[in-house]
């Protein structure tokens, strides 16, 4: 799972990255980006670890990725950070909830213009595509639709403000187009940076923007990054007593990756035993023949059923002998849709 933080400058990015990763990021310039890879914390791989006592305990891993500020005017430089985030699943769109006296307005135009220059940037590349195929006097066709004329549809929606992900095409088009990672069809939700003071934003303003995010279909997470990352720097026990004097959560890192796992779509399951007990990332719901392909490519292949309990009823019966005294150990074929926190156990022919 790879995210990626945008957002105009100050925001808070950095100060996130560096919650969010522990290491410590830098100033950039626009084409470096600071990356970093951590487990995900996961507090149901700890109580399956505690059961199974395995050899090795293996967590699903998350990517974080920092770049440099959007700037208004600064389309090229915006497009070389921008660059860095073609690869991620998710992005989350940093606005800055600490500096004193922000209304709901400025949060939202922080955002949009963000998303704008989300837009800009596939806009250009669909551009560069049309001159291209100005010059080329091959007719050809991406999932049966005329090259150019496909590509004339998508730049008359980014010209109406309008993301690819809500430009309607077959399926197979959308694939052939996958080598462009056009950057306003990843699934986004907003990161709401809030100061360590409470009441910096009025509830007036909270509400205004979470509705304004609703109308756009954009879920919200609020981080106090800096005062977060400034805690996880103290020692256990002054951390435990500084956080005592807040009456907010300070689980910042952790509603953050649910998001980001939930804005993208995916999920955990969990493999376990005396050799391993693992966290495996997933899409939400996929066959579970493709879910073993996650595991190795041969269970996929060689995929005969799949031995399945959700982690709950695991936990509830204590051990897999009981659960399957209780009949709660289900038997799926292939197309079973795998669910978060499912515990499988694929069963290949050899
Ligand atoms: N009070 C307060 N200050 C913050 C918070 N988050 C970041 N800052 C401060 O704001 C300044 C900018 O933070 P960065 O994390 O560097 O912001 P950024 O988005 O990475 O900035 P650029 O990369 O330059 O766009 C720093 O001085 C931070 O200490 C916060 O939650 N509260
Ligand atoms: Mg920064």
């Amino acid at each position: 799972m790879q995210a990626g933080l945008v957002g105009a400058a100050g925001c808070g990015k950095t100060t996130l990255f560096e919650l969010l990763s522990s290491t410590t990021g830098s100033f950039l310039a626009p084409d470096k980006a600071n990356t970093a890879t951590v487990d995900v914390p996961d507090e149901r791989i700890d109580l399956l670890s505690a059961l199974y006592r395995p050899r090795k305990t293996t967590y699903a891993q998350i990517s974080f990725t920092d770049i440099n500020r959007l700037s208004e005017g600064e389309r090229e430089n915006n497009d070389k950070a921008l660059c860095h985030l073609k690869l991620m699943d998710a992005l989350a769109v940093v606005v800055n909830g600490f500096l004193p006296g922000r209304s709901a307005e400025t949060l939202i135009a922080e955002i949009e213009f963000c998303l704008t220059e989300l837009i800009l940037s596939d806009l250009e590349q669909v551009e560069r595509k049309l001159e291209r195929l100005e010059k080329s006097h091959k007719p050809a066709a991406i999932g049966g639709i005329p090259e150019k004329e496909l590509f004339q549809k998508l730049a008359a929606a980014l010209e109406a403000h309008t993301p690819l992900k809500a430009v309607e095409l077959p399926d197979a088009a959308w694939k052939e187009l996958s080598s462009f990672a056009f950057l306003t069809r990843k699934p986004l939700f907003c990161v709401l940076n809030c100061a360590e003071e409470e009441h910096t934003l009025s509830r007036d303003t909270l509400d205004g923007f979470r509705q304004s995010l609703a109308e756009k279909d954009i879920e919200l997470v609020c981080v106090h990054a800096k005062l977060e990352k400034d805690l996880q720097e103290l020692d256990p026990g002054e951390r435990g007593l500084y956080s005592a004097e807040y009456d907010f959560p300070l689980n910042g890192k952790e509603e953050f990756i649910r998001q980001a796992y939930r804005t993208a779509g995916l999920a955990s399951f969990f493999t376990v035993g005396e050799d391993e007990v693992r966290a495996w990332t997933v899409k939400q719901g996929c066959p579970c023949r493709e879910a073993a392909a996650a595991i190795h490519n041969d269970l996929m292949h060689n995929f005969i059923r799949a031995e399945i309990i959700s982690y709950e009823q695991l936990l509830e019966c204590g051990s897999e002998q009981e659960a399957s005294k209780r009949g709660w150990l289900r038997s799926e074929k292939k197309e079973y849709p795998v669910q978060d926190g499912d515990i499988l156990h694929i069963l290949a022919n050899a």
